[in-house]
């Protein structure tokens, strides 16, 4: 279908095709197989000026929007879905400055972010996943610094990254309200990194934990104001969880494509396996699922650039419906390709893998339909007052 898309829009999709398909395709088992992180994918992507699509031109990026980002997460994802994460988790990290930083911190690490410098983004801990409120890493002011203590589970670009923003207590006792959001540098004396995480998917991705010990950073990067950190983070997920629908339709898209393939080479009984209706079927709710998906995620990109406010249950609407095409697209692409889509072989059990995340992180799908559900109510009793 045509979208509509811009210039740009076309532009940057015609060049995460070639990306994509130059660098990422020839690579994709090696980081899958070898859990490397893939330095040279991150280059090519900083070479082609992926990393600033979201920032704006002042601070030295390209001044787009979600809708940009998702065109270029889809195309990317297509392919490979692992080592594309670099560039959007990035944009997580980059989110909280994005949405709520001072200018100043704005010029001092935009510029870098654009140029192809990784963020991360340190909200979840061990004990604190769907109750982000339940975070118990601590942030103490003392003079012009604060000092961090805690550990971060499950990063993104963790180890990788040189900017964190980080999520933290300033005042326990008041629960969401107590929490505010900093900027930390790697390299800052008392920032380690712990366990590198071992994954069933996007295994071309770095995920690590995060322990500050006594780890003092200067009191300006602190992010808004002390409190603000939760709603930092809400805001965050509101605008970044499109990006996430985006990974899912592209994984979902790229395996409809092989299975399309497949199905026409593929001869049992003296015919392609696409003669049958039954894979025919499989086939049209397939790519009915994916046109959807890409319908909403596109609806809701523009609607969030639009400067629309109430953009949460939306946001949760399309991550939820694209993650669930994801993993049923997939599934059914391996079951399409047989005893093959079982093998190595072929990428779509790497897909299949690769697919399951996009219906937990960044909030579970059972979250999101709990944020769906709440706007629904809140919605309602507003229109009986
Ligand atoms: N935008 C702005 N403010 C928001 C918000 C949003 N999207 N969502 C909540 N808030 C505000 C609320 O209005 C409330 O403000 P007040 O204190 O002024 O009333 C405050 O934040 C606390 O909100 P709430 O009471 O709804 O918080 P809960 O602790 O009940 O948590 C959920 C709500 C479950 C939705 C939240 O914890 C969540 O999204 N969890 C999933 C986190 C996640 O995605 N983790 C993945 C790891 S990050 S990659």
């Amino acid at each position: 279908m045509d979208f509509d898309l811009t210039e740009e829009q076309l532009m940057i999709r015609e060049l995460c095709q070639q990306i994509a398909e130059e660098k990422m395709k020839p690579m994709r088992e090696h980081y899958d197989t070898s859990h490397e992180f893939p330095h040279d994918i991150v280059k090519a992507f900083a070479d082609a000026d992926l990393f600033g699509i979201m920032i704006p031109e002042e601070y030295g990026g390209m001044g787009g929007g979600v809708m940009d980002l998702c065109v270029c997460v889809e195309e990317l994802c297509k392919v490979d879905s692992g080592t594309a994460l670099s560039l959007f988790a990035t944009g997580l990290g980059l989110d909280p400055i994005l949405i709520s930083g001072s200018h100043e911190q704005k010029a001092k690490y935009l510029p870098r972010i654009a140029q192809g410098t990784l963020a991360a983004f340190g909200l979840t801990e061990a004990g604190a996943g769907s109750d982000a409120s339940g975070i118990q890493t601590t942030a103490v002011k003392d003079g012009d610094e604060y000092i961090l203590n805690g550990t971060k589970q499950w990063i993104t670009n963790g180890g990788e990254a040189e900017i964190y923003t980080v999520i933290a207590m300033t005042n326990k006792a008041k629960g969401a309200r107590g929490a505010s959001a900093f900027i930390v540098e790697k390299g800052t004396p008392g920032f380690e990194f712990g366990k590198k995480e071992d994954k069933m998917g996007i295994r071309g991705s770095a995920t690590c934990e995060l322990i500050f010990t006594d780890c003092r950073i200067p009191a300006e990067n602190l992010i808004a104001r002390e409190g603000m950190g939760f709603i930092v983070a809400m805001k965050t997920l509101d605008m970044s969880r499109p990006g996430v629908a985006a990974q899912a339709l592209g994984v979902a898209a790229g395996a409809l494509e092989i299975a399309t393939q497949y199905t026409r080479e593929r001869v049992q009984f003296g015919k392609p396996i696409s003669a049958n209706q039954g894979v025919q079927f499989m086939l049209a709710d397939m790519a009915t699922q994916v046109e959807a998906a890409r319908a909403l995620v596109y609806r809701v990109a523009r609607y969030i650039d639009s400067g629309a406010k109430d953009i949460s249950k939306f946001s949760a609407m399309v991550k939820l419906y694209a993650s669930d095409v994801a993993m049923k697209v997939t599934t059914d692409a391996v079951q399409l390709l047989g005893g093959y889509g079982y093998m190595k072989e072929y990428p779509v059990e790497k897909m299949m893998r690769d697919a399951k995340i996009t219906q937990i992180y960044e909030g579970t799908n059972q979250i999101q339909r709990e944020v769906i559900g709440l706007s629904l109510i809140k919605e309602a009793a507003a229109a009986k007052r």
